[in-house]
């Protein structure tokens, strides 16, 4: 009988989002590279010609390119079992989304690309076992990686960085194991959309990599547990007392959640602050730009300070897209339930997102970002 197919590597960050999801609500898949005739003549074609990791291919022929929109779609399938409903888990859900698709990009890729005496061999096989096969596999995997290592400047992890990048993640590791060693996952003792974002960099990357690893199993062991706990079918909450399968009841946000939207708002928010600034100022100078004309990955570097650095990050308004959900998200509650959120995000030093927003949406077409 046909599956569902995930079109992956071990190695890519967005995977890791779709897979966990998957793996979570048990449904049956087997995952490949996309490295075959197949995947380029019938699945790209209707991927929209993009390759991006993940792109799923349903029993019936369906495909599907984009990891929020995998998730979409299996979540209306099973009736939003993976979406909270109370007012504040819904809003914290959708931001973790962003935050684990967007957010996290500069330590991810500083700690798999900056540290060639441990990672560089892992690095190699990998990039190399995604190229076809023939005398040209390891100048191809060459140069993919040098493609990423420029991606990892972009983002904004550069030697002048380098401190403030290694301080702020110390902070975050710290800030995650502290939460996860009161409750399995973010909202409680069920992972909620917002997980499956945050496992994006949490896997593929900072909990897989030689570096990173290393440093999650010795100074994060909480933490390392929710990365595993991510992958399994079955809870695997037995080191907590409570042994449900439900979100925080009352819509609590335990301190220890407060505290680690705190350490991650200190770049998070002058960041999307900056990238709205840098698109909004493209958009102006776009006037002819058609409806449906494909979205680009970034469109200019946004520039900001953090504890007195200078970052410098690639504008992509791909975070927008999903921020505007946190944002709709908002919208749709009561006037009584903004007021709390917005109470708990101004706690969370959080409060500005609700405000940051680029000056035209963007939608989907033909399984491609699009502006509408
Ligand atoms: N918005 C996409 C981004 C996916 C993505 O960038 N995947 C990387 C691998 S981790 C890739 O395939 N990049 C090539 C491309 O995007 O064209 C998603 O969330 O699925």
């Amino acid at each position: 009988m046909k599956t569902i197919t995930l079109y992956s590597s071990s190695l890519s960050l967005y995977a890791g989002r779709a897979r966990s999801y998957l793996i979570n609500a048990n449904l049956d898949f087997r995952e490949t590279i996309p490295n075959t005739q197949y995947f380029k003549e019938t699945v790209l074609p209707k991927a929209g010609h993009r390759q991006s990791l993940p792109t799923i291919e349903l029993p019936d022929g369906e495909v599907i390119r984009d990891g929020a929109a995998i998730i979409d779609h299996f979540e209306s399938a099973n009736g939003h079992r993976f979406s909270p409903t109370t007012p504040k888990h819904r809003v914290l859900s959708r931001l973790f989304d962003v935050i684990g698709a967007e957010g996290l990009l500069r330590p991810a890729m500083h700690y798999r690309w900056n540290f060639d005496d441990v990672n560089k061999e892992f690095l190699q096989y990998h990039f190399s076992e995604l190229m076809p096969s023939g005398p040209n596999r390891i100048a191809q995997a060459e140069k993919s990686m040098n493609q990423m290592r420029n991606a990892c400047m972009a983002f904004g992890a550069v030697p002048d960085t380098f401190e403030v990048v290694e301080a702020l993640y110390t902070e975050l590791l710290a800030a995650l194991n502290a939460h996860f060693s009161e409750v399995p996952y973010l909202l409680g003792n069920k992972p909620c959309i917002g997980d499956f974002g945050m496992i994006a960099p949490l896997f593929a990357h900072l909990g897989r990599d030689p570096k990173p690893l290393s440093m999650m199993q010795s100074d994060a062991v909480r933490l390392f547990r929710w990365v595993e706990r991510m992958n399994r079918p079955e809870p695997d909450i037995g080191e907590f007392a409570e042994q449900t399968d439900v979100y925080l009841a009352n819509d609590e946000v335990p301190q220890t959640l407060i505290n680690l939207l705190r350490q991650i708002a200190i770049d998070f928010v002058p960041e999307t602050k900056a990238a709205a600034e840098t698109i909004n100022h493209w958009l102006a100078q776009q006037p002819n730009l058609a409806a449906g004309t494909q979205v680009q990955r970034g469109v200019g570097m946004g520039s900001f300070e953090v504890r007195g650095v200078t970052v410098n990050a690639l504008a992509q308004p791909y975070r927008f897209y999903l921020l505007s959900r946190v944002q709709q998200e908002f919208q749709s509650l009561t006037e009584a339930e903004q007021h709390s959120v917005t109470a708990l995000l101004k706690t969370c030093h959080m409060e500005a997102i609700l405000d940051c927003k680029i000056s035209r949406d963007i939608g989907r077409k033909d399984n491609l970002e699009v502006w509408l």
